[in-house]
């Protein structure tokens, strides 16, 4: 079937009974508020005030003050037709030390988020770190120092113990290759530091060991808590012939993709990336490996784009691309989702993000006819679907993002939300995919005998 037709005949998927239908955003990314009811410092604070390093010099500080206008949003939700919604907890607005002190106001607004969700029918799903480290932490070494991760656990503890009660589904991390990698080896992110590949490595392991005990924390004070962690993809295809080219190939797939999920899944950290980045490995103690193999309930699978590689490293993708470079291309998808299952062997996972930043003009309408993003959701909702009709059981999708918002050292300059946002009011304004998806998710949720015939 044409990629356009796809798009218009929604009702042709057969997810299972439940198949949730979701949207994701961060903290950092959409609430603004930066300073408010004891709020601390993030790295992301300051490292936004670093000369250069957000492309529009913005920064997070208002974002789309979802802070304020939280109450709005879950309503916009409800009128989606959202089975479920991920965020994430601001760390800083829970422990502005980073250690010590809770501040109760900090948690008393995710409280009101969780309740408000509730009520609209909305399942929650947490994110505890989606990058926005407390900054005092960072001062002490942050991500490359152990201490960090004992500080997560007690914050995952304080979490857990406040909101246990009604969020069902836990993430920990969110994309630990990111923070590690473009926070401490290229510097693209906070808190942009440029260290060896090596020095990346133990970040990612302090990470890991930061996952293990959120696990433990969350289990504990939640103990019927579905708890998982997000995982970026970014699956290489090898071009060229060459055994350097593989070579290269099966570094950066390592480094990429499978430098997270193995160790979750048991085996020790990729030999190939160790190797080639003279690894020592010595902050990995003796019990972390166990620590980090900690059973799942899901894993959550980000996916935006595959990478060619040859001998010289990562290529410009070929066409066609989003407004990021990043090639098109769902077929992947199924494929990645058939890999996944079989390094995890897991009854649930959720695509916890996919989604893709487009041009996104504004007709004479008025409104942003956003058939790019809409032809792009379909073929990728289509590549989960044939991950599903193989036998991975993948239990929800959930778009990358509810709205457009600050996108890290990119700033307000690529919009990945099926909602903009009128300047000035920050009124959410419905791209033509959100209509699509709201009807998307309608028909999939009709019952079996109801006509199946497209529409507009
Ligand atoms: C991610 C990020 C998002 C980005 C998105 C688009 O987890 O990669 O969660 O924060 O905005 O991926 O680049």
């Amino acid at each position: 079937m044409k990629n356009a037709d796809l798009a218009t005949n929604t009702a042709q998927w057969k997810f299972p009974p439940g198949f949730v239908w979701g949207a994701a955003t961060s903290a950092y990314q959409i609430e603004g508020a930066i300073s408010a009811d004891g709020r601390g410092r993030s790295i992301w604070d300051v490292f936004c005030r670093v000369e250069g390093a957000i492309a529009d010099g913005s920064s997070g500080a208002d974002a789309c003050r979802h802070y304020e206008l939280w109450r709005d949003d879950v309503a916009t939700m409800k009128w989606l037709g959202l089975d479920g919604y991920r965020f994430s907890v601001a760390w800083p607005r829970i422990v502005p030390d980073g250690d010590g002190a809770i501040n109760a106001a900090g948690l008393d607004f995710y409280d009101r988020l969780v309740d408000g969700l509730l009520e609209a029918g909305i399942e929650p799903y947490l994110t505890l770190y989606h990058w926005d480290l407390p900054s005092s932490l960072e001062d002490a070494g942050g991500w490359l120092n152990r201490r960090t991760a004992d500080a997560f656990g007690r914050y995952a503890a304080a979490v857990a113990d406040r909101l246990g009660d009604r969020v069902t589904h836990w993430m920990t991390l969110n994309e630990p290759y990111v923070s590690a990698n473009l926070g401490y080896v290229t510097g693209q992110h906070a808190p942009g530091q440029r260290l060896s590949q090596a020095d990346g490595f133990d970040a990612a392991h302090h990470l890991l060991v930061a996952h293990g005990l959120g696990v433990t924390a969350i289990r504990d004070a939640a103990p019927d808590a579905s708890v998982g962690i997000a995982l970026n993809f970014t699956p290489v295809t090898q071009v060229g012939p060459g055994a350097d080219d593989a070579h290269v190939g099966a570094v950066i797939d390592a480094i990429h993709n499978r430098w997270f999920i193995e160790p979750l899944a048991g085996s020790p950290y990729p030999e190939i990336a160790c190797r080639a980045a003279q690894w020592s490995g010595d902050v990995v103690l003796p019990d972390d490996m166990d620590l980090i193999r900690a059973p799942l309930d899901f894993l959550g699978i980000n996916y935006y784009t595959r990478q060619l590689v040859d001998h010289t490293g990562v290529l410009a993708a070929p066409g066609p691309t989003t407004t990021m470079g990043w090639e098109i291309r769902p077929s992947t998808l199924t494929e990645l989702l058939a890999w996944v299952h079989g390094c995890m062997g897991l009854d649930a996972y959720y695509i916890t993000e996919n989604g893709a930043a487009m041009p996104d003009v504004v007709s004479e309408g008025g409104v942003i006819q956003d058939h790019d993003r809409i032809e792009y959701l379909a073929t990728h909702i289509d590549a989960v679907a044939g991950a599903v009709a193989s036998g991975v059981p993948v239990r929800g999708y959930f778009v990358w993002s509810f709205v457009d918002n600050f996108e890290w050292s990119l700033g307000y300059e690529q919009k990945f939300g099926i909602f903009a946002i009128e300047s000035d009011t920050y009124r959410r304004i419905p791209k033509l995919s959100a209509l699509w998806y709201r009807n998307m998710i309608s028909d999939s949720q009709a019952p079996e005998s109801a006509p199946t015939t497209g529409r507009p």
